[in-house]
């Protein structure tokens, strides 16, 4: 992505991270150790990873429930986001938020939220910020397929196309919500690219396994952004490889679908267009594999939130 020699490595063991982490969070789910709900993102790690590439520190990221991979690619330590989803004190939210809500100021992680397209409001409310404090910021807000037929999605897209807001939103359209294929519920192929008309924008699809192609669409967007051209929608194509969340296993989808995308999966995509061996692809899984153990073991052994914590964060604490 860059002239560095070792910058496709770097994007690689980015991919190979999250691949990973996801699948701990799966083993520790089986084992009874995460509360809650968890919604993992093996399969479309190139969105995430090409996005905050092209991102600015500082720029407003908010996500889903399905946000493990955009809250590590963005700098979320692995351990902070384990830590939180093992209810830990040591968590990104103290342990309080689980999976479904990584969420770090420092980081510029504005949230991730379970209700769908709750967030997309509150993004534009940012990127509204952003232009009233002059910070240059220009804030990313990443949904599913499914949220573009909440009526939020197209409130907020208006507002922020109408007052040209420097914001990006991202569809990560996996083909599915919850259980639904998207065709069986939308009338138009592209969910979010096919409606991006209605509001003055340019009909964006991109492949999303193709985290090149992600980079570069989230740059240009982000270019026009800050040259206060307003906002921009890409539609990136994914699939996630295994069910909606939990113990889901994905059954409603046909067979040859799966097998499609799972030979579009966005490691090996990436691995063979830069000629990286397959020996070396499997010395950056087993490295990418230490880290995540050690930042599990080490959020393992945190301990639980105190009592009191319960009482925290109820109101901001910031204003008295
Ligand atoms: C307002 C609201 N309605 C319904 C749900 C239940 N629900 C959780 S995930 C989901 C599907 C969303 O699909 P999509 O936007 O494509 O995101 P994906 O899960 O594929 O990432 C639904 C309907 C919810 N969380 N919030
Ligand atoms: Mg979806």
């Amino acid at each position: 992505m860059t002239a560095n020699p070792h910058a496709h490595e770097h994007v690689l063991l980015q991919m190979l991270r999250i691949r990973e982490f996801e699948n701990r969070v799966q083993s520790l789910f089986s084992d009874g150790l995460v509360k809650g709900s968890t919604h993992l993102a093996n399969g479309q790690e190139a969105v995430a990873v090409g996005m905050a590439f092209a991102l600015h520190p500082g720029d407003p990221v908010l996500c889903t429930y399905r946000g493990h991979h955009h809250t590590i690619a963005r700098g979320l330590p692995l351990e902070s986001a384990f830590a939180e989803i093992l209810g830990r004190a040591t968590g990104c939210c103290g342990g309080k938020g689980g999976s479904m809500h990584l969420t770090d100021k420092s980081l510029a992680l504005m949230g991730s939220y379970a209700i769908i397209g709750s967030h997309i409001p509150i993004a534009v409310g940012a990127a509204w910020a952003s232009t009233l404090t002059h910070d240059g910021a220009v804030t990313c807000c990443i949904f599913g397929d499914g949220t573009t037929t909440i009526g939020s999605f197209h409130e907020a897209l208006n507002l922020a196309a109408v007052w040209r807001l420097p914001i990006v939103f991202i569809c990560e359209n996996n083909l599915y919500s919850e259980y639904t294929a998207i065709g069986d519920v939308v009338p138009i192929e592209h969910p979010a690219a096919d409606r991006a008309g209605a509001y003055g924008l340019d009909r964006i699809v991109i492949d999303g396994n193709d985290v090149e192609a992600v980079k570069e669409a989230v740059s240009l967007a982000r270019e026009r952004a800050s040259a206060g051209r307003g906002p921009s929608l890409i539609e990136a194509l994914t699939y996630r490889h295994g069910g909606h969340s939990r113990a889901d296993p994905g059954d409603y989808r046909p067979r040859e679908e799966v097998e499609l995308w799972l030979s579009r999966d966005p490691i090996s995509k990436y691995a063979d267009r830069h000629e990286v061996s397959t020996q070396r692809l499997e010395q950056l899984g087993a490295e990418a594999r230490d880290e995540v153990d050690r930042a599990l073991r080490k959020a393992l052994a945190a301990p639980a939130p105190a009592a009191e914590a319960l009482l925290s964060n109820v109101w901001s604490e910031e204003s008295s």
